[in-house]
């Protein structure tokens, strides 16, 4: 038998391809040395960084798995995920930053968008020389987006848009708008919209006051009679699947994204028991202090391994919605609990910003939330087990 790797117990390193570990890498050594010694302050100070989208961009990590002609990487979902867990180990909220303009807004405009749409979108958002937001939520409509009161109207030339759209990453300073609206002319079918700052009626004031995330940005979109033409309406998806489709591919970076930030307090942790000694010995010389480390290293272990499976899954396209359900729960809730149990090993220290393991708890009460909530993921699992839908 070989020898046990305390950080890398089942030697997730050796499942991964070169071509995975170089980006791995490169999205590593950006997080660390141009993220991580500004996250303390922008997070203090609740502010966003937009030149952070051309720096990610100049780095290869917008749009990992869009083709190269369009600008992107033209890589895999596991490279995709790598990148996430290696962005949110330093902030939640740059990992949010990246993932929204690479699932949520190239990943529609490419799946869904004309060749014009493509062309004209896809390389400015893969440069970060433009932002991209998706609004799917509303104020009356989050774990329902069926629900959505906001409408497009025919009009001439094209259509007329009002309604309003809430908590959005990134809209404030977005230049390009993923809209999801009810669409009278498709006989009231959900149908994808692109919208560009500096359209009359549109706005996205910021939403401010923000506990969680507070180093990227969300604000609302409010759309009053916006028009815009034919050629804004994304022309090849209707119905709820559409920005469904957009967010299985956020929902399945996210659970790589989570346990970065797991891994990081995790760390942070074991590090912490090793150099602080109470009652005459180190705090990671004791029993509990052990068996919390243990359950870190085994939900963390294990979380990992599950979303490897299901990005070669997905590289393969043979990745079911209800898998992603799974461990977008599971790892997400996972990365919680394990950022509320490093935050308590901390002992005071715990609470102060310098020892970042409450910033990372207090986003990831966010990312449990966001993209499903934990709850209505147990919903869809329990809805594919049982064939009894338990959401009304
Ligand atoms: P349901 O009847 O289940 O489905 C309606 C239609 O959608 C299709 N569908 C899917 N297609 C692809 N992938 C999926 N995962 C899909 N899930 C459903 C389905 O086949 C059906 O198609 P069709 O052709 O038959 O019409 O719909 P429902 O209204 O009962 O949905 C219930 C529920 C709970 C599953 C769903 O509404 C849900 O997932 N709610 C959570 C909402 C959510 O995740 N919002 C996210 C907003 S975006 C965001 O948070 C970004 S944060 C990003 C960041 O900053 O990083
Ligand atoms: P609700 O749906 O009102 O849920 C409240 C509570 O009720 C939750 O605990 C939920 O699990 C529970 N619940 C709901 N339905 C049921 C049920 N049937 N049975 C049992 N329990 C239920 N959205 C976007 O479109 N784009 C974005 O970029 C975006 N970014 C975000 C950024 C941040 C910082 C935040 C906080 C949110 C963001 N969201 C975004 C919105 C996010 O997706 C929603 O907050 C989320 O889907 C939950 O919706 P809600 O807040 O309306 O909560």
């Amino acid at each position: 038998l070989s020898a046990f790797s305390w950080e890398d117990p089942l030697l997730l390193e050796q499942q991964l391809t070169d071509e995975e570990r170089l980006i791995r890498d490169t999205a590593s050594a950006y997080a660390q040395e141009k993220l991580q010694p500004r996250v303390t302050a922008a997070y203090r100070e609740e502010r966003v960084e937009p030149e952070i989208f051309a720096e990610m961009g100049q780095t290869g990590l917008l749009g990992v798995t869009i083709p190269d002609e369009y600008g992107g990487a033209g890589a895999g979902y596991v490279a995709y995920g790598l990148v996430a867990r290696e962005v949110e180990r330093v902030d939640s909220g740059y990992r949010s930053m990246m993932s929204v303009q690479s699932s949520l807004v190239m990943y529609p405009i490419h799946a869904y968008g004309s060749e014009e749409q493509r062309r004209k979108y896809l390389p400015k958002l893969a440069s970060g020389e433009w932002i991209g937001c998706f609004g799917l939520t509303e104020p009356d409509a989050g774990s329902d987006p069926g629900g959505m009161k906001t409408v497009a109207k025919k009009s001439d030339g094209g259509y007329v848009l009002n309604g309003s759209k809430m908590w959005i990453s990134n809209s404030p300073i977005a230049d390009v708008f993923v809209v999801w609206a009810k669409s009278e002319t498709h006989g009231g079918k959900i149908r994808g919209f692109v919208l560009e700052k500096g359209m009359k009626g549109l706005s996205a004031p910021k939403i401010g006051g923000k506990l969680s995330l507070r180093a990227s940005v969300t604000g609302e979109i409010v759309m009053s009679d916006v028009e815009v033409g034919e050629d804004a309406l994304l022309p090849n998806v209707e119905g709820l699947k559409g920005p469904f489709g957009c967010l299985n591919r956020a929902r399945y970076g996210i659970s790589w994204g989570a346990m970065g930030a797991a891994e990081f307090c995790w760390h942070a942790a074991r590090q912490y028991g090793l150099d602080r000694k109470q009652f005459d010995k180190p705090l990671a010389g004791t029993q509990l202090f052990q068996k919390k480390l243990a359950d870190m290293q085994t939900e963390i272990t294990l979380g990992l391994q599950a979303s490897l499976r299901v990005g070669r899954l997905m590289d393969e396209g043979s990745a079911a919605p209800e898998m992603i359900s799974l461990i977008k729960r599971n790892n997400c809730g996972k990365a919680l609990d394990i950022a509320r149990l490093a935050r308590d090993m901390h002992g005071g220290n715990g609470i102060s910003e310098e020892f970042q393991v409450f910033r990372h708890m207090t986003n990831l009460e966010t990312v449990n939330t966001y993209e499903g909530t934990h709850d209505v993921h147990a919903l869809i699992l329990g809805r594919a087990q049982t064939g009894l839908q338990a959401f009304f």
